[in-house]
């Protein structure tokens, strides 16, 4: 059994990977998490005590990182300030855990030589245009838009040079974008989701032709558990499971599957400096890893998705009207 500690496990992405995990393997796994806005505890909920232990606490706070490090072999980091608009109003927040976190993060690896693997997203490679016949791969280079990408481009760099500097055995993994249960009301398909639960038209920024590639999380979740498998010191591996789809039509198919008319939205301001695409070409974790998505059918996850947030209004409607209320102060 494998001790291992999972950063910003109280989020969304890196709750999934606790749930998989535990239902997967024997691992124990500690949670450090700080609890932001964007995690919550509810998310663990019903979890083996025995197998998992939450720890709240920051990243950036060196002393406790370096003795939860001590007790684990294996770090898997996920926290991070996550979402785009938020870094658009307050970029220091994401300077603070997104860098000076994982530096922190990767001076204790350094010290207690555990295996760390990085966490991070296809934004770093900058956008797409919408007919460009490329996806990104291992060698696109970097050209991050947003506060947000900027400082996730930063982390991976940081990554990449205590790799070599320094021999610490690390990972990365660049990955689409996700959805499933517990992710946060503030993101695109929750957004819409729970704004039809309470009769309000979904919001599309702009035109709504802007594509995103969408993986569900359990899927990254077994990819992430592969990489920690089979992957390769030092090396990048892109997560994508061939899901790209524009906003309008991920908006038309939330309204179809709910029972509403497929034109029931409103399209309000776009957001700066808006990335018009992203692809991820995973060819790499497939043949060299022989890892493989399980959610083929984007509009059966996206059901089950509904579902979920329809089962669990308890989970969301504490963060619904302040999220809200965040947006309409910025005519989104
Ligand atoms: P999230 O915002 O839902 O969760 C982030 C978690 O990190 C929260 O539980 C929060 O409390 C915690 N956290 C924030 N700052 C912290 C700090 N200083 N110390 C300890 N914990 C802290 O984010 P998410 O969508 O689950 O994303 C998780 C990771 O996956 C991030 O690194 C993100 O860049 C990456 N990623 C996300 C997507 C996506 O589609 N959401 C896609 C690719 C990569
Ligand atoms: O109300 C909305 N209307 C809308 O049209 C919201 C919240 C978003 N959008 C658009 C913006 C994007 O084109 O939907 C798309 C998805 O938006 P987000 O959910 O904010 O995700 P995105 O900006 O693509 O970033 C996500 O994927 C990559 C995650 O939030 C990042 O953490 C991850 O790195």
């Amino acid at each position: 059994m494998a001790r291992m500690l999972v950063t910003g496990g109280a989020g969304f992405i890196g709750s999934n990977f606790v749930h998989h995990v535990v239902e997967h393997t024997d691992h124990h796994v500690t949670v450090l998490d700080k609890l932001t806005y964007a995690g919550n505890r509810a998310s663990l909920a019903g979890l083996p005590e025995d197998r998992v232990e939450l720890v709240v606490g920051d990243i950036a706070d060196a002393a406790l990182v370096d003795d939860l490090f001590g007790r684990v072999d294996t770090v898997v980091h996920y926290a991070a300030e996550s979402h785009n608009d938020n870094s658009l109003d307050d970029p220091r927040p994401f300077l603070d855990t997104n860098v000076v976190g994982t530096y922190t993060l990767l001076e204790a690896a350094r010290r207690h030589d555990v295996r760390l693997h990085h966490i991070s997203t296809d934004e770093v490679y900058g956008d797409l245009e919408l007919d460009d016949p490329e996806r990104f791969t291992e060698r696109t280079p970097y050209n991050p838009s947003s506060p947000y990408s900027s400082t996730k481009a930063a982390s991976d760099l940081l990554v990449r040079a205590w790799v070599r500097s320094f021999g610490v055995r690390a990972t990365i993994s660049n990955c689409s974008n996700n959805y499933g249960p517990y992710q946060h009301v503030e993101k695109f398909i929750p957004r819409q989701i729970t704004n039809v639960i309470r009769g309000i038209r979904p919001k599309l920024y702009g035109a709504g032709e802007n594509v995103r590639d969408w993986i569900h999380a359990d899927d990254h979740s077994s990819a992430v558990l592969t990489i920690l498998e089979k992957g390769e010191v030092g090396e990048t591996y892109l997560i994508g499971a061939d899901g790209e789809e524009s906003n309008r039509d991920v908006v038309e198919a939330i309204l179809g599957l709910m029972g509403e008319p497929r034109d029931a939205y409103d399209h309000v301001a776009d957001r700066a400096g808006h990335d018009m695409r992203y692809a991820i070409d995973s060819t790499r974790l497939r043949t060299e890893l022989g890892w493989r998505p399980q959610f083929s059918d984007f509009r059966a996850g996206l059901e089950a998705t509904i579902r979920w947030y329809r089962d669990n209004e308890s989970w969301w409607v504490g963060a619904k009207d302040g999220v809200e209320a965040f947006y309409a102060s910025k005519g989104q």
